[in-house]
């Protein structure tokens, strides 16, 4: 029997975890998997999901081998022959059609790999492309971009001070559920309990009455979508009633209290249910709290004013004095400063546009809610080809169907993914890379996002098997092999100093990253166990990438979009859908792991009872969900939980209808969600629109 220290790699809040190892007769197993109590971060914590690390590991469904397609079968294939295939394909579309011609989409996962952000980030350079997607799209964009605009950094994402906040104030996030998002917050629970017991308080403003909603001291409803009306009037209150102390670092403050003039409380109640009354109430509490972080994630990010209501939130926290004071929101100082040292881009935006739609690029990146349109119209720079890391999204962006028939009919189509799931079974050939258990770790991103800075680098629990490549590998092969065939060479130069990067292993480069940063650790000293490295430290204005280290507080991007807002219609009335997470869930997979998926079903929609008797469902039946773009049958679930009006579905489910079995576990019930939500809607910063889609539900 072995103890080792490793990490859960699942979600934002990266556990530190102790893994028991035994040698049985069919080679080494881990036998027990728990949170390792002397983590400074994690302190102990892990969820039922980090045991699911190891049905990962094990599942005989798990590809281990690169697979081709043949009609509907998969043959598994040589690494050489998977390799040349792809490369040969690829390069075919870029030499025939131009680099425009070939499609990257990242999902969610690529963050989570170490390789994948030192080795993966340089494939997706190398291929020049402007057809370039990720999972930011349809999540994050909006606070990237005004990170971006405000800070100077677009991963310059001031961090709520959850350890040491007497206010915490949350919009569209349930972290009882997800452990945090843009705020790495391993075991939320205690933290949240230690916040209790030294007298602070959580306020939720959330559609349903989430598991935060109701761990926390108040919980008010909003009608999705409208938060910005909220937010805005918010900080109406607080300049009408002087109650602002903003820093000196601050340029444009007089535009924004100009802007947010007509955002009265009366009619944010109007726009959003929430009372006049408590709007004024939410502002006097912000400022006179000793110190608070307003939060907002997932359900305000991914709507339609999701730029504007983002960064409302960022102005709610400058003008009460609370960014960057300890209790308030703060930067951190990770072991590798991969904002500080520029290993992340600053970011750019509009620099072109997408082809079809005229949508502009933000970071290199085009909103993915176009993908389709960009595979489906014909013309010069047309998508022929497409590659998908760890992604999918035919589950997990908007009009997901239509994505899946363009994917469909493309010319060819690679993926790097452990599984066949409802985007890569559209693939000629699927490149599986290493399980988590089996590679060195080291959180390049979250640490960036933590609520207290350490560090932590867990090398791979088992050796690399025989015939198998880590995913930095794979794309090191992926580089090396396009590059022979295209037609168009780039400097050799250039060529050799990649090809040269891409030999280096993650490993080394984090080694190399460590020593030269502020914190002089290494990879030897981290295989001892993590570093605390502390609290999170006051740093601004100094660290501020703006011209003048001074936060832009009034963006034009932004204030223009004030004015969409100040126009748009009030709701019609009908039912509006939103998200929803569930601990044992993780987006569209993980969906075969009999340990996560048994025990009560968790794929219903959830619907007041006022609603349904207004349209007289019987709870528990097969409902007909319909919105612009399609429909899908689910079973309803009564549930007061949910603001009247309102209905919330989660996403990721749905695999069958999707053409996925999960041969290994049960069949799950339930719909994609995503067949329901609307591409042609978008945020301004082309982030997709997942909360307040407009849908009927009606007897089947
Ligand atoms: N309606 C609705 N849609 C949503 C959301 C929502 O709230 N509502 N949430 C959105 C958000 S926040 C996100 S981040 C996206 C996620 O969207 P995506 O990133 O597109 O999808 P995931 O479900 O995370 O799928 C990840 C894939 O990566 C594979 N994978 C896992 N680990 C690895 C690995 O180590 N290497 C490789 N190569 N592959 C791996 C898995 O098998 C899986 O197929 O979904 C978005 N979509
Ligand atoms: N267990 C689990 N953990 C996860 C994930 C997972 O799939 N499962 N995914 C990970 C990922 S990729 C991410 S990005 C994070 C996301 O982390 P969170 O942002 O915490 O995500 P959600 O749980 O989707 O919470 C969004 C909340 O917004 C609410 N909401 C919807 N629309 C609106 C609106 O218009 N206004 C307001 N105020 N609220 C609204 C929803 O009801 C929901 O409670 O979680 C991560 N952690
Ligand atoms: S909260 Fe759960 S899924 Fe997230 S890192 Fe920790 S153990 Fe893994
Ligand atoms: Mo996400």
């Amino acid at each position: 029997m072995e103890q080792k220290l490793g990490v859960c790699n699942l979600c934002e809040a990266i556990c530190g975890l102790v893994f028991t190892l035994d040698d049985g007769p069919g080679g080494r197993r881990v036998t027990d998997v728990r949170g390792n109590p002397d983590d400074p971060l994690s302190r102990g914590h892990i969820c039922p999901k980090a045991v699911a690390l190891q049905d990962v590991h094990e599942d005989p469904d798990r590809l281990r081998r690169p697979v081709r397609r043949v009609g509907e079968e998969w043959h598994e294939v040589s690494w050489d022959e998977a390799l040349d295939l792809v490369a040969e394909n690829l390069a075919r579309a870029v030499n025939e059609h131009g680099r425009d011609a070939l499609a990257l989409y990242l999902g969610n996962p690529n963050v989570h790999s170490l390789g994948s952000m030192t080795h993966g980030t340089a494939m997706v350079k190398s291929f020049r492309t402007r057809n370039k997607y990720s999972a930011t799209s349809v999540d994050q964009l909006p606070a990237q971009m005004l990170a971006y605009l405000m800070y100077g950094h677009q991963l310059m994402l001031p961090v709520p001070d959850l350890d040491r906040t007497a206010h915490f104030l949350v919009f569209g996030a349930n972290p009882m559920a997800s452990n945090g998002s843009l705020m790495t917050v391993p075991d939320f629970p205690a933290r949240l309990r230690e916040l209790k017991a030294r007298g602070g308080r959580m306020v939720v403003v959330d559609p349903r009455r989430t598991e935060t909603a109701k761990a926390g001291h108040q919980h008010h409803f909003v009608r999705p979508g409208t938060d910005a009306f909220v937010l805005l009037a918010m900080l109406h209150v607080l300049f009408e009633e002087g109650l602002t102390t903003p820093p000196s670092y601050v340029d444009g403050l007089d535009a924004v209290r100009a802007a947010v003039l007509p955002f009265t409380p009366e009619r944010a109640e109007t726009a959003s249910g929430v009372g006049a009354d408590v709007v004024r109430r939410l502002a006097r509490e912000l400022a006179a709290a000793e110190s608070a972080a307003v939060y907002g994630r997932v359900g305000v990010s991914t709507q339609e004013f999701g730029l504007v209501a983002t960064w409302a939130v960022q102005l709610l926290n400058l003008v009460t004095g609370n960014l960057d004071r300890p209790g308030g929101v703060m930067l951190t100082r990770p072991a590798v400063d991969a904002v500080g040292r520029g290993l992340v881009g600053r970011g750019h935006h509009d620099l072109w546009r997408s082809r079809v739609r005229g949508l502009p690029e933000f970071g290199g990146e085009l909103p993915v809610a176009t993908l389709a349109d960009e595979i489906l119209t014909p013309g010069e720079g047309q998508v022929r080809a497409l590659l998908t890391v760890a992604g999918n999204p035919v589950s997990s962006t908007p009009d997901g169907k239509r994505l899946g028939e363009a994917i469909a009919g493309l010319d060819f189509v690679a993926a790097v993914d452990l599984y066949v799931n409802e985007t890569t079974r559209h693939a000629d050939v699927i490149l599986p890379p290493t399980s988590a258990l089996e590679r060195d770790h080291y959180d390049l991103v979250f640490h960036v996002l933590a609520v207290r800075n350490t560090a932590r680098f867990t090398p791979a629990l088992f050796d690399k098997p025989e015939g198998a490549l880590h995913d930095w590998e794979i794309y090191r092969e992926i580089v090396l092999r396009t590059q022979r065939r295209l037609a168009a060479k780039r400097p050799l130069k250039r060529r050799l100093l990649q090809q040269a990067r891409m030999r280096v292993s993650p490993t080394r480069t984090i080694d190399l990253l460590l020593r030269t940063d502020r914190a002089r650790l290494s990879v030897a000293r981290l295989r001892r166990g993590p570093v605390d490295l502390g609290p999170l430290e006051p740093c601004l204005p100094e660290r501020l990438m703006t011209p003048g280290h001074r936060v832009v507080a009034a963006p034009p991007q932004v204030l223009d979009d004030l004015v969409r807002l100040d126009a748009s219609p009030a709701g019609s009335g009908g039912l509006l859908l939103v998200g929803r997470r569930h601990q044992r869930d993780n987006n569209s997979w993980m969906h075969n792991t009999p340990r996560l998926t048994k025990g009560r079903a968790r794929h219903q929609l959830l619907m007041h009872p006022d609603d349904l008797s207004e349209r007289a469902i019987p709870d528990g039946t097969v409902v007909r969900v319909a919105s612009a773009v399609g429909e899908v049958d689910v079973e309803v679930q009564a549930s007061t939980d949910m603001m009247p009006g309102v209905v919330s579905l989660p996403h990721g489910y749905g695999h069958r209808q999707r053409g996925v079995r999960l041969a290994h576990a049960v069949e799950l019930p339930g719909a994609s969600m995503n067949d329901l939500t609307d591409p042609s809607v978008l945020d301004v910063s082309g982030n997709a629109v997942l909360s307040g889609v407009p849908v009927t539900v009606s007897r089947r």
